[in-house]
């Protein structure tokens, strides 16, 4: 029997929600014209003012922010209440060497934790739950956000934080953990320890895990299902628009709810900013609809998928997204040619590797070079020339007709790539261009 955090509104006509994002957005507008010079400004330069905005069908209207703006905003630019009404901020690390700083009050802080509640109730969490939550806690926004939602499923919540593996395991075995939240390369790797450590998916207490943060494939999810024994279920989020839990995934495991009651979901072309029609893949932008300290409205997110409402098999009624195949600034263009690190992955896992590569990009008089180390998995680990050559072959043929171009393979010892404790670090770009 499917479960819900908070039924009434999880599963709730669309009309109601609409309704509930009507009346938000006016507020959320009016509050941010107010508070925000930054944005008013920006609004003022489109000739807008709040009354211009009447309900979800004038959200077009708006004025984007990208990550641009935060940088240009950095540090308390886009803050919209007084500081003192402030209880947090958490961080993330920006490209561009500025960090991300967003904030929060407690009201923040409670409705990120609902919707953190409401990933881990749609993996099956209750109050018999025994909770492991091994995201990095700190200014990452994956360890607090997942600890206060199991607090308010009444989870018992074990606050691993990532890293030390072997004490990782030795919680979830002494203390019969049945939930692990992480990044799912974290959970591969605690995966492959385990097995190393001959436990079995039957002598391993766990039952879901709630992994996200970074772009993973179905075929990783076959793999991590099987090591561990259990059901993993994709969570989404980001630091701007509060952390984890902005969308989570239910038992249908086709793509992940966004929290409507609280966000927009819009999808745009990323090379115009026009508004795609649902079905079409596109960037992913968000209004935080009663957010106080940290209300952005129509950000860009870079990251790409698609947003459907076909009905879900669980109930709940809230539009779904898929999952992104990256960040439009993950993608690579490799002669020309756009490449995610997601692409490349579902190729390995497919051919029977796991998901330990590093995908190094040169540029050698004037061409692109496109390597990719792959780690052998120990069964397939051998000294026969020849047979690394045929596995290799397999692998450059099945890139090539994924991808569209030629990428060198290089079969590599087992555990010689670096395993990642938290977001998986895959790409190598040294083309100074
Ligand atoms: O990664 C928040 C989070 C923590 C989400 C724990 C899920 C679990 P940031 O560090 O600000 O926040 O990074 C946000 O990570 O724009 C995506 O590109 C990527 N990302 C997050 N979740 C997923 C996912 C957290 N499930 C950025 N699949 C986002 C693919 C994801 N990419």
């Amino acid at each position: 029997m499917e479960r819900y955090f908070q039924e009434e509104i999880e599963c709730a006509p669309r009309e109601k929600i609409l309704a509930i994002q009507n009346e938000k957005l006016v507020a959320q507008v009016k509050h941010v014209w107010d508070n925000v010079p930054y944005y008013r400004q920006k609004m003022q330069e489109k000739n807008l003012t709040p009354d211009d905005i009447k309900s979800v069908d004038d959200l077009h209207k708006l004025p984007m922010l990208s990550k641009a703006d935060l940088k240009a905003a950095y540090p308390y630019g886009l803050l919209a209440c007084p500081l003192k009404d402030c209880v947090r901020i958490q961080s993330t690390s920006g490209t561009t060497g500025k960090r991300v700083v967003a904030f929060y009050t407690l009201k923040d802080i409670d409705i990120w934790e609902e919707c953190c509640a409401r990933a881990i109730v749609a993996a099956g969490g209750t109050n018999e739950d025994v909770c492991q939550v091994s995201y990095g806690y700190g200014l990452f926004t994956g360890g607090p956000g997942l600890n206060g939602g199991s607090h308010k499923v009444g989870c018992l919540t074990i606050p691993a934080s990532s890293g030390n593996t072997e004490r990782q395991i030795m919680f979830i075995m002494d203390l019969s953990a049945t939930i692990l939240c992480c990044t799912p390369s974290y959970a591969a790797y605690l995966g492959e320890s385990m097995k190393e450590m001959g436990l079995t998916p039957e002598q391993i207490p766990l039952k879901a895990g709630i992994f996200g943060a970074e772009a993973w494939s179905e075929e990783m999810r076959r793999d991590i299902e099987k090591t561990l024994g259990i059901k993993a279920y994709d969570i989404y989020g980001l630091t701007e628009i509060s952390g984890p839990g902005v969308s989570f995934e239910c038992s249908a495991q086709t793509g992940m709810h966004i929290n409507e009651d609280h966000f927009i979901a819009e999808i745009i072309n990323p090379d115009t900013g026009e508004v795609l029609p649902e079905g079409t893949q596109g960037e992913l932008v968000f209004t935080s609809l009663d957010k106080e300290a940290f209300p952005l409205l129509r950000y860009r997110t870079r990251d790409i998928c698609t947003l459907t409402r076909e009905k879900c098999s669980c109930g709940r009624t809230h539009v779904k997204m898929t999952k992104p195949k990256g960040r439009s600034d993950d993608m690579l263009i490799i002669r020309g040619v756009n490449v995610f690190p997601s692409q490349i992955e579902t190729v390995l896992l497919k051919n029977g590797y796991a998901a330990n590569y590093q995908i190094i990009v040169d540029r050698v008089n004037n061409t692109d070079t496109f390597d990719i180390n792959v780690e052998m998995t120990p069964d397939m680990f051998t000294d026969n020339v020849g047979e690394v050559q045929t596995r290799k072959k397999i692998l450059e043929d099945g890139l090539k007709s994924m991808l569209g171009i030629k990428a060198k393979v290089n079969l590599v010892a087992p555990k010689t790539i670096t395993r990642s404790e938290g977001k998986a670090v895959r790409v190598i770009d040294k083309r100074k261009i």
